[in-house]
């Protein structure tokens, strides 16, 4: 017997968002657990689920049937290796290399989004984020180099692609004309992503909720939420 999967996280997307749409992506029979980042709510994780669930609690998660699994690039790989289908995902069954290849990326995307997480905690976003943003930007060309003219980074779909995209869609959000001086290319693909049919699909059921990007809400100066509202409608 297959169990249902429980994903668990915030109400945000942080982490969080790349694997909602995983989940989407693989039609994976799964239900969220989300937790809310204020008083008294998030009593749930840090007093509750947090002491309970071994080895290693924290945000995300997923649970299938008794296993436990955090952190968020393990949790996207367990996935992904639960739908045979989609193994391509993690570049199985594509070149020699590309299973390496896709991890690489995959690193090289979290450091950008170190990066622009630390932003979005600045108190002086606003007056700093032209010069953070550009200080992305060799990695970023990095990424278009290496991407040439494929749809995606590589020639197929990959967990980087659905990575990239969240960082893509934070930095459009801070600042969009600089976007757009610098990063227009990824214009079309940030759009190609959001077209897979079950991907916007996804964003017109009530499983998809509007969030605010980073955590804590509470002491993060930039949310992008507005931004992701109305982008989204395009899709919808
Ligand atoms: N290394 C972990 C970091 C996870 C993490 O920092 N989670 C944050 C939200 S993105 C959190 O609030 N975790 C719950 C906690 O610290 O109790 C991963 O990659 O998943």
């Amino acid at each position: 017997m297959t169990s249902k999967l429980i994903f668990g996280y915030w109400n945000g997307r942080g982490r969080g968002q790349q694997i909602r749409f995983l989940l989407e992506y693989v039609e994976a029979d799964y239900e969220e657990k989300t937790y809310i980042f204020s008083e008294p709510e998030q009593d749930e994780w840090f007093k509750k689920d947090k002491k309970a669930l071994k080895p290693f609690p924290n945000l995300p998660y997923i649970i299938d049937g008794d296993f436990y699994l955090s952190e968020h690039d393990v949790v996207i790989k367990y996935i992904v290796k639960k739908h045979p289908k989609y193994h391509e995902l993690i570049g199985i069954g594509k070149g020699p290399n590309d299973e390496f290849i896709v991890d690489q990326l995959v690193s090289v995307i979290n450091d950008i989004r170190a990066t622009i997480k630390d932003l979005c905690f600045n108190p002086k976003v606003q007056e700093v984020k032209k010069e953070v943003l550009a200080t992305t930007h060799t990695k970023f060309n990095q990424l278009i180099e290496f991407k040439k003219t494929n749809t995606f980074l590589l020639p197929y779909l990959t967990i980087a692609d659905f990575k990239l995209i969240e960082v893509l869609l934070y930095y459009k959000a801070l600042d969009a004309d600089q976007f757009d001086a610098n990063l227009n290319v990824f214009n079309p693909y940030i759009y190609h992503f959001h077209s897979l049919p079950r991907i916007s699909e996804y964003l017109k059921t009530d499983r998809y909720k509007s969030n605010t990007v980073f955590f804590p809400i509470q002491k993060s100066s930039f949310t992008g939420y507005e931004f992701i509202e109305e982008f989204n409608k395009q899709f919808v």
